[in-house]
């Protein structure tokens, strides 16, 4: 799916942007469930430290679920990442007009530093276009391979925004230091943003459980099943841990 040339990249500067990876329309519909649920969080959690970052958008709208039955995204994961990757967190990351939010902070997404092994591996779709204007991420290419993370003056130095389309991905090891710009437009800047992990590792919400909640809980494609970890559950009692192997909670050969 990569070319050895994007694959070098990714792996010697930290990052790889992929032009059009999610379509216009497809795009415009999860924007339009986002902004619902942005609406819905302002009125029912308006004190939020992260206020414009909605989680676990799978459980928000449909469209925003079945982006995790993408094949695509799949074979980035796989390729970029790990097999059976599942997700640790699936949020977004919202900038309203004259603001940042909590993710304009530097940070990095994985508090874990393991040479030359990643535990975690970032996931941004631009919902908006991403410039200097709307506020693009800004990230320091290559910090991905230190443990220490630069304080302002030296991250400012190094960084660069990244620029994009509307529809675009960008990939990122998640150890890769960045912060959320500030937008200057007059207009919202949206954007989904998925942590992945491996699949031994843990979520942050238990969504097995969570996605019950929700009407097209039926029509999860396997792949955005094993992304919501159904194939690493724990059993919790001898009659679930003897089941059939087709009914087993949690499979073999999870990385
Ligand atoms: O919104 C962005 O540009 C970056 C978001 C971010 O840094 C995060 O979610 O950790």
């Amino acid at each position: 799916m990569f070319t050895q040339k994007q694959r070098t990249l990714f792996s010697e500067y930290g990052y790889l942007v992929v032009p059009a990876f999610e379509t216009l329309d497809t795009c415009q519909i999860m924007l339009e469930e986002l902004q619902h649920a942005l609406d819905e969080d302002h009125l029912n959690y308006p004190n939020a430290f992260d206020l414009g970052m909605v989680h676990n958008c799978f459980l928000r709208g449909k469209t925003m679920c079945d982006h995790l039955s993408s094949q695509k995204l799949r074979d980035a994961t796989d390729n970029l990442f790990c097999k059976n990757a599942i997700i640790y967190a699936y949020q977004s990351s919202s900038l309203r007009p004259g603001h940042g939010n909590y993710g304009s902070r530097i940070h990095v997404d994985s508090p874990r530093y393991i040479p030359n092994y990643k535990t975690n591996l970032g996931y941004i779709l631009a919902l908006d276009p991403f410039n200097e204007v709307s506020g693009g991420t800004w990230i320091s290419p290559g910090s991905h391979k230190s443990e220490r993370i630069p304080d302002q003056v030296e991250f400012e130095k190094n960084a660069i925004q990244i620029m994009c389309n509307r529809g675009d991905a960008i990939f990122f090891d998640a150890r890769l230091v960045h912060r959320a710009g500030e937008n200057h437009s007059a207009h919202w800047r949206h954007a989904i943003t998925i942590n992945f992990c491996r699949p031994f590792m843990r979520s942050r919400f238990d969504f097995p459980k969570m996605i019950g909640q929700v009407p097209w809980v039926d029509d999860l494609g396997g792949s955005a099943r094993t992304y919501l970890g159904f194939d690493v559950r724990m059993p919790a009692s001898l009659d679930e841990f003897y089941l059939p192997e087709s009914e087993r909670l949690y499979l073999s050969n999870q990385e």
